[in-house]
């Protein structure tokens, strides 16, 4: 079964206790599952993670290269800052999904540029936690067509 690894940035831990009007009343506890769900009905392993530490999802994200088939990533404010984690995933070699909760064109100036994205294979923003569903649905489709060749 392909692994899909989910990592979300900083701040994400704090998903359902702060912000509802933004980021939904979902918990991050809550969004795992929902994710868990949905990977295994698309015949998934998801292994879902959240690190307020740069370091850390970088040494992530250099381990999925051996570790996981795919990415999905909420990389939180360090979207619009880390030049480091837009050169792990470049490095990475694995298709890459790009996720937002709200959408981040709707918000201020300083989040409507994304390190992310230009290594990523597409981006989903504005739909909260069904964003991350339809993130697996279209790795699915990704590595679905991979394995076909
Ligand atoms: O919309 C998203 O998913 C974001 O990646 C969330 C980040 C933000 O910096 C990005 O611009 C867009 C912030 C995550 C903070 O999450 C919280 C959740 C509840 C309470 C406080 C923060």
């Amino acid at each position: 079964m392909p692994t899909v690894l989910i990592l979300n940035g900083p701040n994400l831990n704090m998903l359902g206790l702060r912000e509802p009007t933004i980021y939904g009343a979902e918990t991050l506890k809550d969004l795992e599952a929902r994710c868990c769900a949905r990977a295994e009905a698309l015949g998934l392993h998801c292994d879902f993670r959240q690190s307020n530490m740069e370091g850390e999802l970088v040494g992530w994200i250099q381990q999925a290269r051996d570790g996981a088939q795919g990415l999905i990533l909420n990389a939180g404010a360090y979207t619009h800052t880390s030049v480091a984690i837009h050169d792990a995933l470049r490095a990475c070699e694995l298709p890459v999904i790009e996720v937002h909760l709200s959408n981040i064109y709707k918000r201020e100036p300083f989040r409507h540029h994304s390190y992310v994205s230009a290594v990523a294979q597409g981006v989903i923003c504005g739909f909260g936690s069904h964003g991350y569903e339809l993130a697996l649905e279209a790795l699915a489709a990704i590595l679905n067509r991979n394995k076909k060749g």
